[in-house]
């Protein structure tokens, strides 16, 4: 691998940027997809509704999931797809409200169990492993009633989940996620209420989000850890999406206090040897917290029992990642972000530099270099950990458009980053996902931004799933493991 790498730099003539590393033959390859965003099929049989399907059943919406790419229906079309592509495995989830209707585990769904049982069986028999999130942001209305995960009994709720589906699944599945990007539902849910449950109490109400998670997380761990793990030898991980933070010139150190907010309070309790909360996080909020007359800190404090049972739940790493932000500290004049995660407790503000060129949805702005420098300061903070990157993509606003050079580019761009993580740094990646398999529903962004490497047309009744560029594309990288990419359309 040295040899080639240094065989090819010769032979490019480039320095330093891109040595023409390859992937080694034991990386992995996937793509993935969510089952809100996908399945449709919102009611039927025993189902009930998700936040989801009630957010966007709201008066005003233009759009919701109640069919979206039908694949409750059509999943044969989206194995398929995934068998075209070569993919080592398929990263989907498992809807909470479709298998466990009430929420809770008194009633099993066996509608729901036979559409994943098909769906598992489908993937295998192509010789494509299923990795599958127990959790990706559909929760049934009944438990949100009961104040979703603000409601601490939702760590023994999720438990009890996650049991079920080690227990009907565990004997194929031998990859779980258990709760897919806390930051996207903790934040988004509970600093600005673009998602479910439309809470906008930054300070407070995310940071008890985040503690639940992770107490749910812990717990849905351990159940594997000590009910199936001698029987299946599975890996179980909480999958994290991570937006690099670059620092300016100038920095004061406040670049650092926001990542060890963005991703250290998130893994931190997990990874770290000593666990519980960054501990310069921690004494910043409680110190912010008393001045503003509240009698103990926002953040909520880790009981020693509590910090135990957070520690070590990790078989691997997971992480999403698309983009980056500058941050650090506000100037003269300025004033702090105070809407979003932590950014107030730091006197900290973000945004993105000129030269990084906006994607298709709200928040994407393309930085390659932070993927390489998000991967390697995991390694320097959590030690040499095993690490899957579960989504990367590229969204656009371009409608049904085949000839995907943008798509191409980013993603042919992020692999040599992590190519160079793992020969230059050490970094010990084991796998690359490509969000998405197909065109889905983004959330509250509706059907407008399209992160398929299949097509699909939702004013088709059809449905269809057709191959864009990117497909054939990254079907070569999974043949030829390099990430080279030549543009070969004429313009
Ligand atoms: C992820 N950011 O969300 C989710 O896991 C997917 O369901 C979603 O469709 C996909 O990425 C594309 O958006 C993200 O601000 C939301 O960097 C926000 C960010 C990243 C990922």
């Amino acid at each position: 691998m040295w040899g080639y790498g240094v065989v090819a730099l010769c032979l490019l003539g480039v320095g330093g940027v891109w040595g023409g590393y390859e992937f080694p033959a034991e990386f992995q390859f996937g793509a993935a997809s969510a089952a809100f965003q996908i399945e449709g099929a919102w009611n039927v049989s025993d189902k009930t509704a998700s936040v989801w399907d009630n957010w966007l059943h709201r008066a005003g919406s233009e759009f919701n999931g109640d069919v979206t790419c039908n694949s409750y229906n059509q999943w044969q079309e989206d194995v398929e797809a995934a068998a075209a592509l070569g993919l080592d495995y398929y990263r989907f989830s498992l809807s909470w409200p479709r298998l466990l209707p009430t929420g809770l585990p008194n009633e099993v769904s066996e509608d729901g169990v036979q559409y994943y049982n098909q769906l598992i069986d489908g993937l295998l028999a192509r010789g494509i492993e299923p990795v599958v999130t127990i959790y990706h942001w559909d929760l049934p209305q009944n438990l949100q009633d009961l104040g979703g995960w603000a409601n601490p009994l939702i760590g023994e709720w999720f438990a009890d989940y996650a049991r079920v589906a080690y227990s009907k699944f565990g004997d194929r599945v031998r990859r779980w996620l258990t709760i897919n990007e806390p930051f996207s539902f903790c934040v988004a849910g509970y600093d600005y209420a673009m998602h479910p449950p439309g809470m906008s109490w930054a300070g407070v109400a995310d940071y008890i989000c985040i503690k639940n998670v992770l107490l749910a997380h812990a717990r849905a761990w351990r159940v594997y850890d000590e009910e199936f793990r001698n029987k299946y030898h599975g890996k179980v991980a909480l999958c994290n999406h991570m937006v690099w933070i670059e620092a300016e010139e100038d920095d004061d150190g406040t670049a650092e206090l926001v990542r060890q907010i963005y991703v250290g309070l998130f893994n931190h309790p997990i990874f770290s040897k000593k666990g519980g909360w960054p501990p310069a996080i921690e004494q910043i909020i409680e110190k912010n917290s008393k001045e503003q007359g509240y009698p103990r800190s926002r953040l909520p404090s880790f009981t020693k029992d509590e910090i135990k049972l957070v520690r070590g739940t990790f078989d691997f790493l997971a992480m999403n990642h698309y983009t980056s932000r500058v941050g650090r500290h506000t100037r003269e004049g300025e004033s702090a972000l105070t809407y979003v995660l932590g950014l107030a407790e730091v006197d900290g503000v973000l945004y993105t530099r000129p030269e990084w060129r906006k994607a298709g949805t709200s928040w994407f702005y393309i930085y390659y270099e932070g993927m390489r420098k998000q991967l390697k300061w995991l390694k320097d903070n959590y030690g040499d950990v095993e690490i899957l990157i579960t989504e990367n993509g590229y969204g656009d606003a371009d409608g049904l458009k085949i000839q995907d050079d943008e798509r191409i580019t980013y993603i042919s761009e992020m692999l040599k980053q992590v190519l160079l993580a793992m020969h230059e740094d050490g970094v010990r990646v084991v796998g690359y996902t490509v969000w998405s398999l197909l065109d889905n529903l983004e959330w509250d962004e509706g059907f407008t931004p399209r992160f398929g490497l299949y097509q699909v047309d939702f004013d088709d009744a059809a449905l269809a799933r057709v191959p864009r560029a990117s497909a054939s594309y990254y079907a070569g990288v999974i043949t030829s493991r390099s990430a080279e990419y030549t543009n070969t359309t004429s313009s």
